[in-house]
């Protein structure tokens, strides 16, 4: 694997990863770097189709299909996408990706963590994240974000943001547990405050791997 730089950004529903993505990305292009941006589920052509079914809540899905859906997806974003940009010696900044699915299936939908651990490994080629960001802040505020956005948006609620207060809690101490364990990849970030500090957080962590 060549000089590539693996970043994603990971936390509950309405943590901001995607406006944070967003300016991270921006923020270092502006300093001449170059910058792959993209997200799961989605990001490649089949991807964006998985995506479809996978979040449309009008589409009955036992536990083991969600997990196989979102593990289909992560292969062929890291094959299309993830590998060759990395390869090319970018910076990668995934807006969710592996802690996700340990998060939602694992913690949130009770899914073997340990058969689940393999079975990321798979999915994601031993492509691993140099650096994940966990924006966390209470569910119900997450919540209050994406329900104030969805209520301008016919297609109303997804197969995630209709479900449960606890299911959402569970995910969240989910990925509180991966960052415990995983102290030197993951660096939590507390996102339940204005937009601009919790930015400058996110370029200091990345600054960290990456310089100035
Ligand atoms: N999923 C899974 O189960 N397993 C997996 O392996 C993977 C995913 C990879 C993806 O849906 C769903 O798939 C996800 C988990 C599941 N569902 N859930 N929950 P998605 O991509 O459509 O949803 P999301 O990833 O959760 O994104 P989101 O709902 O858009 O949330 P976000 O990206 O964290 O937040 P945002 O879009 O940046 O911000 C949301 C709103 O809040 C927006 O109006 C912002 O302007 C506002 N915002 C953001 N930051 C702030 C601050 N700091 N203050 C005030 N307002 C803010």
């Amino acid at each position: 694997m060549a000089a590539g730089i693996f970043i994603t950004l990971e936390g509950v529903e309405g943590s901001g990863k995607t406006t944070q993505a967003a300016i991270l990305a921006g923020e270092l292009r502006r300093r001449g770097r170059r910058v792959t941006l993209t997200h799961e589920p989605g990001g490649t052509r089949a991807g964006e189709a998985i995506r479809a079914i996978f979040l449309d809540p009008a589409v009955a899905l036992g536990v083991a299909s969600e997990l196989l859906l979102v593990l289909a997806d992560r292969a062929q974003h890291v094959r299309e996408k993830l590998r060759p940009a990395l390869e090319a010696g970018e910076i990668v900044i995934s807006d969710r990706y592996s802690d996700s699915t340990t998060a939602y299936q694992g913690h949130g939908r009770g899914f073997d963590l340990k058969l689940l651990g393999e079975l990321n490994q798979l999915a994601s080629d031993d492509i691993r994240p140099d650096l994940t960001i966990v924006l966390d802040c209470p569910v119900e505020t997450g919540l209050l974000r994406t329900r104030a956005r969805a209520r301008g948006d016919v297609r109303g609620y997804d197969r995630f943001e209709g479900e449960q207060l606890d299911f959402h809690r569970r995910v969240r101490a989910g990925f509180l547990s991966i960052a415990r364990a995983e102290p030197a990849r993951v660096t939590v970030i507390d996102s339940a405050r204005e937009l601009a500090g919790v930015s400058t957080d996110i370029l200091i962590a990345v600054e960290r791997l990456v310089g100035h």
